[in-house]
């Protein structure tokens, strides 16, 4: 059986911490932090215009906590620099194991689909400029809902949009709200966990599976039909 595979995309394809480079420059040996405080903040601030139903763009979200987190660290970037990071927030790599991974998924005869907070054409942007977007059928964001991950709205959204249901759908993710978002709506979900560091909440509505990167993905999925 082919299943409809929704992938999340910053944090699971693409490496959000991609801009510690950048950062270096910018901010010297509190890149890591900074750039761990600004994803953070991110997801904080969709969580809350979700919750508020106060929605705006991710693009939106994500530049307000960069300022937050100037603010936050006492880090005074110039206007210049904000952009640059912003704009770096199109260029950002995908994991190593992301491509052959999805290759294989392909091959095997799953529809692939990315499935994130972003606006369509930030999503297109990304995955075309980490050289993987030819491996989808297709991209699903949130935008028209006009709210975020985990309102259960937004993965229904992605069933509809995709012509699936809960039986054929899969979530693949990193991101540990994303798959006890899906779970709950009734999906099934791949929780990828390619640090020991990254910590699942502890909510008793656990993964279907867990793996360490995309590679094993395939063969777990063999094992599902
Ligand atoms: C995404 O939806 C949650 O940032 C994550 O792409």
């Amino acid at each position: 059986m082919a299943f409809t595979l929704a992938f999340d995309v910053y944090g699971t394809l693409i490496n959000t911490h991609g801009v510690v480079t950048a950062l270096q420059d910018m901010v010297g040996e509190r890149a890591q932090l900074f750039s761990q405080t600004w994803r953070d903040k991110q997801l904080e601030y969709t969580f809350r215009r979700g919750l508020m139903g106060q929605y705006e763009h991710f693009g939106i979200c994500t530049a307000q906590a960069l300022d937050y987190t100037c603010a936050h660290l006492n880090e005074q970037l110039t206007d210049t620099q904000k952009q640059q990071l912003m704009a770096n927030y199109s260029t950002l790599p995908a994991f190593d194991d992301v491509h052959a991974g999805l290759l294989e998924l392909q091959k095997a005869g799953h529809r692939l689909f990315a499935f994130s907070n972003g606006v369509p054409d930030g999503i297109e942007a990304v995955l075309k400029n980490a050289g993987i977007r030819d491996l989808f059928d297709g991209v699903v964001s949130v935008d028209p809902i006009r709210s975020f991950k985990p309102n259960p709205v937004v993965y229904q959204h992605f069933l509809d949009s995709t012509g699936s249901n809960s039986d054929s759908a899969w979530l693949v993710s990193s991101n540990p709200f994303d798959v006890i978002g899906a779970v709950t709506v009734g999906m099934r979900a791949a929780w990828v966990q390619r640090s020991s560091a990254s910590i699942y909440d502890p909510w008793g509505v656990p993964p279907t599976f867990t793996i360490e990167g995309l590679q094993a993905l395939p063969q777990q999925l063999e094992l599902q039909k």
